[in-house]
């Protein structure tokens, strides 16, 4: 095993008798929702990965160590420090570790991670992506670089409109990484079912999904794959209200200079202000949908 892993006794024995295990970010409680609201939702995201079978690894970088499955404290720890705590992606790892800081792993950490520990799917909320104007910005979150190259299966909501999703669609064309819809042929857009583009894809069950990741990496091939998964009915919100918001919250960002690391969490946080909180009812309610479906492929597998 890698020598800066420390995988937690029940996940490990998971892994070994190649039980269902589903890997869980950490960015996602620090930056991407207020406490107390973060905690209870990562709670309750690795309950419900537990009632549908599969052993819940929620993953950080704690004093030098790539921690797989995090304990009640830690969790609390990191939702309580929020973005005081460091969000780490692929280039934070090794400062991170020399240093022996707190990192919250973002989706491009969480899948380097798990790949180290063997864990093939992991369920979040939503995945970064080709932001509006990164013909001028080049902001291109390093999530899409790493579904190109790590081995992991990514559920999420789809593709948020705080992002270009046309152009996260071709980047990850390029990078050849298939973009799976769950029960559905539209492209989800996480607080909304709809996008207006199309997945690659359409498959209507967890087992479907399994035999497509299987057959992915026992050819060798490389990279991950996006499962997208609607907002449920329900919990999804109304797409012109959505859309008003998250533009105001675009212009503010620009008019505050808000650039690379800091974008995305000051988005999501503006998102929820100009909503008066809706957007994070319906981003916990997706995030545990997500976690379900999560559960149920790792069971396939
Ligand atoms: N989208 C959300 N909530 C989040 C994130 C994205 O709805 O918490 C986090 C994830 O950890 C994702 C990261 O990997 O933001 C992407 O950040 P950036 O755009 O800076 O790459
Ligand atoms: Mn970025």
């Amino acid at each position: 095993m890698n020598k800066f892993l420390d995988i937690n006794p029940e996940v490990a024995t998971a892994l070994q008798k190649k039980q269902a295990v589903v890997a869980l970010e950490s960015t996602i409680i620090s930056h991407g929702m207020p406490y107390p609201q973060n905690y209870e939702t990562a709670v309750l995201v690795e309950k419900t990965v537990r009632e549908n079978g599969a052993v819940p690894a929620t993953i950080a970088l704690i004093d030098g160590k790539i921690k797989i499955g995090l304990n009640d404290d830690e969790i609390k720890l990191l939702a309580r420090k929020g973005s005081r705590v460091i969000k780490t992606s692929r280039r934070d790892i090794p400062y991170i570790l020399s240093n022996k800081l707190t990192g919250a792993t973002t989706v491009s950490a969480t899948m380097i991670a798990a790949q180290l520990a063997e864990i093939k799917i992991f369920a979040t909320g939503g995945i970064g992506g080709v932001h509006r104007d990164a013909t001028e910005t080049f902001d291109i979150s390093a999530d899409l670089q790493e579904l190109a190259q790590t081995r992991v299966a990514v559920v999420c909501a789809g593709i948020k409109s705080i992002l270009d999703p046309g152009l996260t669609l071709e980047y990850l064309e390029t990078m050849g990484v298939p973009v799976l819809g769950y029960q559905t042929d539209e492209l989800p857009a996480f607080y909304t079912r709809k996008s207006g583009f199309k997945v690659d894809y359409r498959l209507n069950n967890p087992q479907e999904i399994a035999r497509l990741l299987q057959i992915k990496w026992e050819l060798g091939l490389k990279g991950g794959v996006v499962i997208a998964n609607p907002v449920p009915e329900a919990d999804a919100l109304d797409p012109d209200f959505m859309a008003q918001a998250i533009d105001k919250a675009i212009t503010e960002q620009k008019k505050l200079g808000i650039k690379g690391k800091e974008s995305t969490p000051f988005l999501l946080s503006k998102v929820k202000e100009f909503t008066q909180g809706k957007s994070l009812v319906s981003n916990i309610r997706l995030v545990l949908n997500n976690a379900r479906l999560a559960a149920q492929i790792a069971q396939n597998m």
